[in-house]
């Protein structure tokens, strides 16, 4: 692999720090300007809880409630929208426009490389697009608080088994912060509630600083391989980006072109995705019990960790590399499309195909199948064109199948094999860095929901004699007139 180093154009953290109240000043850019977004929603959400609070959404079906909610919509979240044909759109911007707005990271050669992750947090927690020296400020203030406790790190270094699951050493590493939260001191203190978001706001930028060496260290922890959590944390704080640490830790420092880049698209991608799916759901639903911001993001983590969620890349790489083995290098479409067949007859999903809400091509997998197109080593993988041939084989076998609702891929159809061609071959650490993007959007949520006021979570279940009884009247009712 070629060893062009790929950084950014941020002023070394050293450097900045001879001018401290400059660099805290630029830090806090993002919650000064929360402090003059949030009251202004609140106040528009106060007038219309006032004058429309039992103004109907919509009618909730039979179907809905024993459907996993399907479409109901009973959340308040703008960060970001899924249209069911176009995908998602970050407060009103698709994926592509993102990519041309937001703020890249540059490399050392002078290109241009993508949109920063860091950058796409400002966008989600704002709705603005921040301006360079806005991300460089953010971007330093994470860096700052990138290293870990010593709590945490024991666990990272051998206090955990090396046999858990990734995940739940991501999900554990990330609640035993909450040994520290601002929040849960804040709220012990008996702080004003108005201004718990502010707490909330601290703690997830403390988490979405830690994440990287989190993940460094799992990956150590669980493979014995890469730099570990505190070479992780040392590197953020020689000053770059959010990004670039992690890729060298996961690398084992080596610097491999187009790696980085592959990351950063990878993290600001999957930032948000709409506030109903199961992460980003449980962290709502935890943070509205106002469970701290660690432990709210640590049971999202487990959610995240299903495999008809997050964990759907490592199965789709397992099941992409299983039939490659199978097949050979040579197999033919007819080939591939007996083994779907296969696969779907023994009562199994094909992974990395269907959603819950889209009905099209994820525009996720097209950005990332672009970006792979475009360099050469990838495009060139045999994984990554497996992928690509994929599409046009498992589509049509699925729509003559007949019951998914949505025959075309997903993302995570294609990130396990970008990461795979970059060095990152075990599938497991694919939601580990899932659940370190997530977190923009999650944790984004849980400052919005403090600061707008947003009551506990409380749905009612309803018990099938109820629907039943329920069915009869209407029945009865619509007979009698
Ligand atoms: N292969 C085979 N069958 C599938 C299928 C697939 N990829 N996707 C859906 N189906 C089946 C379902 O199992 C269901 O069968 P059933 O009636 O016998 O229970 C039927 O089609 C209808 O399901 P649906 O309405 O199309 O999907 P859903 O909203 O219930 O579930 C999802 C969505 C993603 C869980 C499902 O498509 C799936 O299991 N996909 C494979 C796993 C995957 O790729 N997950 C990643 C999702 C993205 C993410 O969150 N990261």
């Amino acid at each position: 692999m070629s060893t062009l180093r790929t950084s950014i154009r941020y002023i070394n953290l050293r450097a900045a720090a001879a001018v401290g109240h400059q660099v805290r000043h630029s830090s806090q850019a993002l919650r000064a300007r929360l402090e003059e977004l949030i009251p202004q929603k609140a106040a528009r959400l106060q007038t219309l809880k006032k004058e429309y609070g039992s103004h109907p959404v919509q009618t909730t079906t039979i179907a809905q409630v024993v459907g996993g909610m399907r479409g109901m919509k009973a959340m308040l979240w703008e960060g970001s929208e899924l249209d069911a044909n176009e995908g998602i759109r970050f407060h009103g911007l698709n994926l592509e426009e993102c990519a041309e707005k937001l703020p890249k990271a540059r490399n050392v050669d002078g290109s241009e490389g993508v949109m920063l992750p860091e950058a796409m947090l400002w966008l989600i927690m704002t709705g603005e697009i921040p301006t360079t020296e806005q991300v460089e400020g953010l971007a330093k203030d994470l860096a700052a608080q990138a290293a870990l406790p010593e709590y945490t790190l024991k666990l990272l270094e051998g206090g955990l088994p090396s046999s858990l699951h990734p995940m739940t050493q991501l999900s554990i590493a990330v609640a035993s912060l909450n040994h520290d939260s601002k929040f849960a001191q804040a709220y012990e203190k008996g702080v004003n509630k108005k201004e718990l978001w502010k707490y909330a706001y601290e703690d997830s930028i403390t988490l979405l600083a830690k994440l990287p060496a989190i993940a460094a260290g799992v990956y150590k922890n669980a493979y014995g391989k890469g730099l570990g959590a505190r070479k992780c944390a040392e590197l953020a704080q020689e000053g770059g980006d959010w990004t670039q640490p992690l890729a060298l830790a996961l690398s084992g420092g080596e610097e491999r072109k187009g790696w980085a880049d592959c990351l950063r698209l990878y993290l600001a991608l999957h930032g948000d995705h709409e506030g109903g799916n199961v992460s980003a759901h449980t962290s709502h639903l935890v943070g509205s019990a106002l469970a701290d911001p660690f432990l709210s993001y640590s049971a999202a983590l487990n959610g995240l960790a299903g495999p008809l969620h997050g964990l759907a890349a490592q199965e789709v790489l397992t099941f992409v590399k299983t039939m490659h083995d199978a097949l050979g290098a040579d197999a033919s479409d007819t080939d591939i499309e007996g083994y779907l067949w296969d696969v779907l007859n023994s009562g199994r999903v094909i992974p990395g195909y269907g959603h819950g809400v889209l009905r099209k091509t994820d525009p996720r997998f097209t950005a990332l199948a672009k970006f792979g197109s475009s360099s050469p080593t990838l495009s060139s993988d045999p994984l990554f064109r497996l992928v690509q041939r994929l599409q046009a084989i498992a589509t049509p076998v699925l729509q003559k199948h007949g019951k998914t609702a949505n025959p075309f891929p997903n993302v995570d159809s294609q990130s396990g094999a970008c990461m795979q061609h970059f060095g990152l071959e075990e599938a497991p650490m694919y939601t580990v860095v899932f659940g370190v993007s997530r977190a923009l959007g999650c944790l984004s949520q849980g400052v919005w929901s403090r600061g707008l006021g947003l009551p506990i979570e409380r749905p009612k279940s309803v018990s099938l004699r109820v629907l039943e009884e329920g069915v009869k009247g209407a029945g009865a009712g619509a007979g009698q007139a």
